[in-house]
């Protein structure tokens, strides 16, 4: 039996794809056929893929052309795959001519010919943009504007402010429309970005899901968990996207430290540890009381994604200790007890440590070091340091266009719509805010 193996993203997939496997088929009796991860496309590049994994992989399916799919997910990997699999023929596009020579010290090498007048490129352009309208113009809202230009099918076409003078200055900036009211910026727009003080969220986030607008709010979400569970409910009911901004639970290479992890590469975890301290001045609105200010709000949703991504949200207790100044938490340590494991992050707005994550497992550990929530890099660390393993990852700009990437994904192709941090993940952490803010476990330094 004569194999072939081929390659690709397969994004939107259309005819010129068709005719690849098509010829790649013929030249053999069995077709292998390798689907790019999205991380693996965003390592190499590709930011504007609009179809995930598993929606590529099932456009490939459809077509009854491969006898085998399997996922490409690192640089290399042809090699591993035409040796495993006993490949004889190595068949791509001809706009890769030359590049995959390599690989003939394994197989043949086939460059078949493109068909001319068809690309994803061209394709994405016709797909429709997802109108995005802005809620509070803040420092994160500054860069959301700049990060969304480089997600495609994308735009942010207006943003609203109580202070208008506020919002009038943003939007001279970004070249955007002002909304002088809630009404008139959801006329404009299909989603909105919830980019207000924390304790707004609420009342906007239902506000826009009323309205029948998508909606990424940032973290921290919301304050009680029934207050998550009703806009959830919200959401659900008009079919709408609602999607927490937490830019870290987007980011390559976190996503794949998580993956690693939970495939069992340090062992069973049996701790996770995270710090996030930002000095803030004590005049800042972070560490108003009166409007949920303090490090416990202000940060704890970062560290809040990898215990519960790796340890789950079933703790059997938590128990916060808190330096406390003006009636808000300058400094906290949170622990969680778990079955057979035990979490703790600590958070400071008026204290500074290490911003390191460790993650320790019984056959090893995993280490990232700070500023851990936006990073390119992570070691995974054992008792012989010979078998320590570095991974770096790209991190582009502010780190905001891979959850923008996310939303917008999840609006424009709904049947394959799932949150990097899901509904359980969030409503968790709503939950964890509410003990904090009702003082349950929580012992004051
Ligand atoms: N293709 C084609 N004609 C087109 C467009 C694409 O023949 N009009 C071919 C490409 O040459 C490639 C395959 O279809 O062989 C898949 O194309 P992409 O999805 O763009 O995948 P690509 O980024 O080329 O990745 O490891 C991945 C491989 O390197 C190919």
């Amino acid at each position: 039996m004569r194999k072939v193996i081929t390659y690709g993203t397969y994004d939107l997939f259309h005819q010129g794809h068709y005719n690849l496997l098509k010829r790649a088929k013929a030249l053999g009796d069995y077709l292998i056929v390798g689907v790019t991860t999205d991380n693996f496309d965003l390592e190499r590049g590709k930011m504007s893929t609009c179809n995930n994994v598993m929606e590529r992989i099932d456009a490939v399916k459809a077509t009854g052309l491969a006898d085998q799919i399997i996922i490409e997910e690192y640089k290399g990997q042809k090699i591993d795959d035409i040796q495993k699999y006993g490949v004889d023929v190595f068949a791509i596009g001809s706009d890769w001519v030359g590049y995959f020579d390599y690989l003939k010290e394994y197989c043949e090498v086939v460059y078949l010919p493109r068909t001319e007048g068809i690309s994803s490129t061209m394709l994405r352009q016709e797909r429709p943009t997802v109108r995005i309208g802005v809620i509070g113009t803040g420092s994160i809202a500054s860069r959301f504007v700049p990060e969304s230009k480089c997600v495609n099918s994308v735009e942010v076409v207006a943003a609203f402010n109580t202070n208008l003078q506020e919002c009038k200055a943003f939007c001279d900036k970004f070249a955007i429309e002002c909304a002088d009211t809630l009404e008139t910026l959801f006329e404009k727009v299909d989603s909105i970005y919830v980019a207000s003080p924390h304790y707004t969220h609420y009342d906007y986030v239902k506000k826009a899901l009323l309205a029948g607008k998508n909606v990424l709010c940032e973290s921290p979400f919301v304050f009680r968990k029934e207050h998550a569970e009703e806009l959830y409910g919200l959401a659900e009911a008009k079919g709408l996207v609602l999607m927490v901004a937490l830019k870290t639970a987007f980011c390559p290479a976190f996503c794949h430290l998580v993956s690693l992890l939970k495939s069992g590469v340090i062992g069973d975890i049996v701790e996770v540890n995270a710090s996030v301290t930002t000095l803030t001045d004590e005049t800042s609105e972070k560490m108003d009381s009166k409007r949920y200010g303090g490090s416990m709000s202000e940060n704890a949703c970062f560290p809040l994604v990898p215990i519960f991504k790796l340890l789950g949200t079933d703790y059997k207790n938590i128990n916060f200790y808190s330096k406390m100044k003006n009636d808000v938490d300058l400094y906290t340590k949170a622990v969680f007890r778990y079955d057979s494991a035990v979490a703790s992050f600590q958070v400071g707005l008026g204290v500074k440590t290490e911003g390191n994550m460790v993650v320790s497992g019984t056959k090893g550990y995993a280490y990232v070091p700070a500023p851990w929530w936006k990073t390119d890099y992570f070691e995974i660390r054992f008792e012989d340091q010979n078998k320590n393993k570095k991974y770096f990852y790209p991190f582009a700009g502010e780190g905001l266009r891979y959850e923008i990437k996310d939303f917008v994904s999840g609006i424009l192709s709904k049947d394959y719509f799932f949150s990097k941090v899901s509904k359980k993940e969030n409503l968790a952490m709503a939950e964890v805010q509410e003990k904090y803010i009702g003082n349950k476990n929580l012992f004051r330094l």
